[in-house]
């Protein structure tokens, strides 16, 4: 079957914040005295934030309340949203704004499927606000990514069945995420090297080769 659906992660497929959730949690850990690096940073991607900061805290020598959480998570929230006004449509990753011209052209539906509780403001401040037919996001969602739920809730909202979907990724957790929803999953990135991905993409541009037409 033909894809008529695309859904596409945001962070890491759409834009990249991925330096702006480093440093701000970065900052975090260091006023706790936690090692925090970029490998482990690596371990955060499409991963929602509160299991992130519990990925952080893996290497914290005290146990935190969950109060504490609370407030940890909130001010590396500020944080990056405060980072986030230095966003603009410059930082499209390259090909997006053709691959999703393209797609319309075609008639293909395309959607957002993000772990970011913060979607509506990044894609406002790219100039994407309106390109989706559905945006699936953190807010939306109980269980975040490896947990099929965010692409599952998006292929029902555009009322298409999860064959008819592709899946665009970047993070592992988002490509197992897309198999356990049924989907075929291109990775890009990080992703492209994943075994598991149905399909490895040089640019984003190149889903165009086997999407509608
Ligand atoms: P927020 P994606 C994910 O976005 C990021 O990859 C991940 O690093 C981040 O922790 C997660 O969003 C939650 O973000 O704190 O803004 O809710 O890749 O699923 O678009
Ligand atoms: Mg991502």
């Amino acid at each position: 079957m033909r894809f008529t659906v695309v859904i596409f992660d945001l962070d890491g497929v759409i834009v990249s914040t991925d330096e702006y959730h480093y440093l701000s949690w970065k900052k975090i850990a260091d006023r706790e005295g936690i090692v925090f690096n970029r490998d482990i940073n690596n371990r955060l991607r499409g991963v929602s934030r509160m299991e992130s900061l519990a990925i952080i805290l893996e290497k914290a020598s005290r146990e935190y309340s969950a109060n504490e959480k609370e407030v940890l998570a909130a001010t590396k929230n500020a944080l990056y949203r405060e980072a986030l006004t230095e966003l603009t449509e410059q930082d499209l990753l390259p090909g997006i704004k053709e691959t999703i011209s393209e797609l319309k052209k075609r008639y293909i539906k395309i959607a957002i499927g993000s772990s970011s509780k913060n979607t509506a403001l990044i894609l406002k401040q790219v100039g994407l606000a309106h390109e989706f037919d559905a945006v699936v996001d953190g807010n939306d969602i109980k269980n975040s990514k490896p947990d099929p739920e965010v692409f599952l809730l998006a292929a029902a909202r555009m009322g298409a069945a999860p064959e008819q979907c592709l899946v665009v990724e970047d993070a592992d957790s988002g490509v197992d995420a897309a198999i356990r929803a049924g989907m075929k999953v291109a990775g890009v990135g990080q992703a492209a090297a994943n075994s598991k991905a149905s399909f490895a993409l040089g640019s984003v541009k190149d889903i165009l080769a086997f999407v509608g037409c």
